[in-house]
């Protein structure tokens, strides 16, 4: 039957991801290329599948751009369920059914749901790519993959999290400088070991890959909190190559 289904796609030219697979990362992974069906015919590891077309719960300036940006780095289909990042949505029913805090981001695929940004990524990379964006185990690049993919929500987003609650969402009266100035010292510390170590590297590995989508995003987040002191010269000129990229402009832009 599934049998019978490939064949008829591949008539039909449309809806079987095999077809037309370009050389995508460093790595030396494939992309699939977009297609239009809504029931996709993938090639997993020598097992033919059926996956359904991927939902992301989103809401604009927060963490889903990551999701929205992997989804567009390696040209999957997906809908957008598109929230404002407001109590309204995010804390209604509704969302809370589906993630239990009511945050963002949230993947549907079929009849799996996961929340967690990193999670997220890995899920894709691992079900919706033959190996795109991630050094394989064996690969002397792994442990660092890892390493710089784990700090970013380990390290990072933490402090990032408490500037964005004591300038952002605080009302001036409930703010506390002493608090905003620890997470700022905080950060700063948190990027330098980031930025020693992107001497001499466009991304974190060399490569692009699914580490840059998380921490190259958190710093991004950093440098528009203000919080990227010109001396991390390496560290800026990460952030250009990363906001270069057409798929993070257009994740931003949704
Ligand atoms: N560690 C989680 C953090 C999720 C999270 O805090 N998301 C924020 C947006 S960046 C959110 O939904 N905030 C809404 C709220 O706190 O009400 C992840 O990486 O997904």
């Amino acid at each position: 039957m599934l049998h019978e289904r490939i064949v008829q796609a591949i008539a039909a030219d449309k809806g079987v991801h095999a077809q037309g697979a370009v050389q995508h990362s460093s790595f030396g992974a494939k992309k699939w290329c977009n297609t239009p069906t809504h029931l996709l015919l993938t090639c997993k590891g020598g097992m033919l599948t059926e996956d359904t077309v991927l939902t992301l719960h989103f809401a604009p300036n927060s963490r889903a751009g990551r999701i929205v940006w992997l989804l567009e780095e390696l040209g999957l289909e997906y809908n957008l369920n598109r929230m404002d990042f407001s109590p309204k949505d995010l804390k209604s029913d509704e969302h809370r059914a589906r993630h239990p805090l009511g945050r963002v981001p949230v993947l549907d695929d079929g009849d799996v749901r996961l929340w967690e940004s990193g999670a997220i990524v890995e899920y894709i990379i691992a079900r919706h790519t033959d190996g795109a964006l991630r050094p394989s185990p064996e690969s002397p690049l792994f442990p660092a993959y890892l390493q710089w993919f784990h700090y970013c929500e380990g390290m990072v987003m933490p402090p990032i999290n408490t500037i964005v609650v004591q300038t952002l969402l605080l009302p001036p009266e409930r703010r506390n400088a002493e608090v905003l100035g620890q997470a700022q010292r905080l950060l700063s510390r948190a990027l330098a070991p980031v930025n020693d170590h992107l001497e001499g590297k466009e991304y974190l590995l060399g490569g692009f890959s699914g580490a840059d989508v998380m921490l190259g995003h958190a710093c991004f987040m950093s440098n528009r909190l203000g919080c990227v002191a010109d001396d991390k010269g390496h560290l800026r000129k990460y952030i250009d190559h990363i906001v270069a990229r057409p798929a993070f402009q257009k994740a931003m832009n949704v």
